[in-house]
């Protein structure tokens, strides 16, 4: 597959992949998205490729989708079937990078809106340049996240900060975004290809499948949904509620004293 919209280079064991409609800030297309599901899959079937390093090409990361690929159907009055355009791009793109038994470095080189946050979210370690920008867009045009957002920004930043983001769709700076952990590092916007490039050199260079495995671990051990972690605290609760400690507490209480708990 040739690719026109996004780079493909193999610079030793790393494999360099680079949104690159840079005039439109790296939006997201259904081309890009497939040229990116594509790119994955060569990644994962070549051996000698053992790390992929992402980043946007100009002064974007990524836009998040496209708007002006739903032009035509917006003007007739009509609305996207946004569930089918999901299903054939971010469902298959945002599984792709999180399934990808190699690391993904994610150069974060400027704005990242939407869709292109997950973008960065999905990969492993993010290191942002100090004039990359986030946001989580989709408010601003009346949709809740999708591609992964809802998934992967709490498990980045934690739920409240997670939630206050998604409900603002309030523009980070790179600064903001390494202290909520959004980001791991902020280097200067003209080093940051070359540190971000010694990374995935330095992953390459490791064990590979030691490093996939931990990947999928890692992300099993923060898959559990709503009820799973509703069954886990009232299986816990349920031995806490026949401890010594917890008669101690509630007595306590009720005789307005402070509790001796022993331990047990
Ligand atoms: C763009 C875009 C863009 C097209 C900049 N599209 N051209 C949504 C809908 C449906 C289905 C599935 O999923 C989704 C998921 C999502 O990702 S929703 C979120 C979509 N993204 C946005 O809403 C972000 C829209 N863009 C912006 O808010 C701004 O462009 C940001 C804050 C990213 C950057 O602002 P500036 O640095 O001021 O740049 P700019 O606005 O001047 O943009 C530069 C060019 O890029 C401009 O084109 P032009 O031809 O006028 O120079 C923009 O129109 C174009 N562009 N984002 N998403």
């Amino acid at each position: 597959m040739t690719y026109e919209q996004i780079s493909f280079e193999r610079d030793g064991a790393v494999a360099r992949i680079t949104l690159n409609r840079p005039d439109k800030l790296n939006a997201l297309t259904g081309v890009m998205s497939d040229e990116l599901v594509d790119a994955l899959g060569q990644v994962e079937g070549d051996a000698e490729l053992r790390a992929v390093l992402l980043m946007g090409a100009g002064r974007g990361f990524c836009a998040g989708q496209d708007l002006t690929e739903f032009d035509e159907a917006y003007r007739k009055g009509d609305r996207p079937d946004i569930r089918e355009h999901l299903s054939k791009t971010y469902h298959r793109l945002i599984p792709a990078m999180t399934g990808l038994p190699k690391p993904i470095v994610c150069a974060v080189n400027g704005v990242a809106a939407g869709a292109g946050v997950s973008l960065a979210l999905a990969s492993d370690i993010r290191i942002a340049g100090a004039s990359a920008r986030f946001t989580q867009a989709f408010v601003k045009i009346g949709l809740v996240p999708d591609s992964g957002g809802t998934y992967l920004l709490p498990r980045a930043v934690g739920y409240a900060k997670a939630l206050e983001l998604s409900l603002t769709g309030d523009l980070l700076d790179a600064g903001t975004a390494r202290e909520i952990g959004l980001v791991s590092q902020v280097v200067p916007d003209d080093s940051l290809a070359a540190e971000a490039g010694e990374l995935a050199v330095r992953l390459a260079a490791m064990p590979t499948a030691a490093l996939g495995e931990t990947k999928r671990l890692l992300q099993a051990s923060l898959a559990p949904r709503l009820e799973e972690a509703l069954a886990r605290e009232a299986e816990a609760q349920a031995r806490m509620g026949q401890t010594d400690d917890h008669l101690e507490g509630v007595m306590a209480f009720a005789e307005k004293r402070d509790p001796r708990f022993t331990g047990r």
